[in-house]
């Protein structure tokens, strides 16, 4: 007798979880059948099956259409002898998002440790994001071992942070160069994301290198920069 009692118990909650859930994405399912936004869909869509699966979702700030945005080459860089970017400017080349991508052109020599660094001034607040994130593509025979890394500078202070490892660049295909900006993010070196550092963004900056091997002058293509929730 108690055993079918809790069986009726047991059938009756799950039949409660069952119409909560389907009323949340039926609401969803009404509000894009409304013509939400894609963005707006998405967050919905999120909090929705947040209790089924941890989304990450990508907020793209910077995507190079009809103008470089403000990215540009600092100008220390254009002093400094191993520093090899020449010039900046945007191209129909390739896309990773829409039309046309941010084109670095740059003359790695081979031999020593060279860079090529494109950075952007801006006062950015990632409070609420974990990841921040780049779009690098090189064309088809670029050599296999340049590598890129994130840059940020952060607070008042201008604080210059780099990621503490690169990120392979395969030729011929769109590399997703990534890094944690959470409290334990192991993707930096004596920095702490904490809310406060996360909210004092002041310039991001992606950085190509030629670590002694590569020998390489050409374009180097970013598109789609943002940060993930
Ligand atoms: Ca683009």
């Amino acid at each position: 007798m108690q055993n079918k009692k809790d069986y009726m118990i047991g059938l009756a909650i799950g039949l409660i979880i069952g119409l909560v859930i389907g009323l949340n994405l039926g609401k969803l399912d009404t509000l894009k059948e409304k013509g939400l936004p894609g963005e707006t869909a998405g967050k919905i869509e999120g909090v929705a099956k947040k209790e089924l699966v941890q989304v990450k979702t990508d907020e793209t700030l910077f995507s190079f259409e009809g103008s470089a945005e403000g990215w540009e080459i600092p100008d220390w860089a254009y002093d400094k002898a191993d520093y090899v970017g020449m010039d900046v400017f945007i191209s129909k080349d390739y896309a990773k998002d829409e039309e046309t991508s941010l084109k670095l052109m740059a003359e790695f020599p081979g031999g020593i440790w060279t860079g090529a660094i494109v950075e952007v001034m801006e006062d950015f607040n990632w409070a609420k994001y974990s990841e921040v994130f780049a779009h690098v593509y090189l064309p088809e025979g670029a050599p296999a071992d340049l590598k890129a890394r994130l840059v940020i500078t952060i607070g008042d202070d201008w604080k210059f942070v780099e990621m503490n490892h690169d990120a392979p660049l395969v030729a011929g295909k769109w590399n997703r160069v990534h890094a944690s900006i959470l409290q334990d993010s192991p993707d930096w070196d004596m920095t702490t994301f904490d809310e406060m550092a996360r909210s004092n963004v002041r310039k991001l900056a992606v950085r190509v290198e030629s670590n002694k091997e590569p020998l390489y002058n050409g374009p180097i293509y970013i598109d789609a920069v943002g940060v993930a929730y």
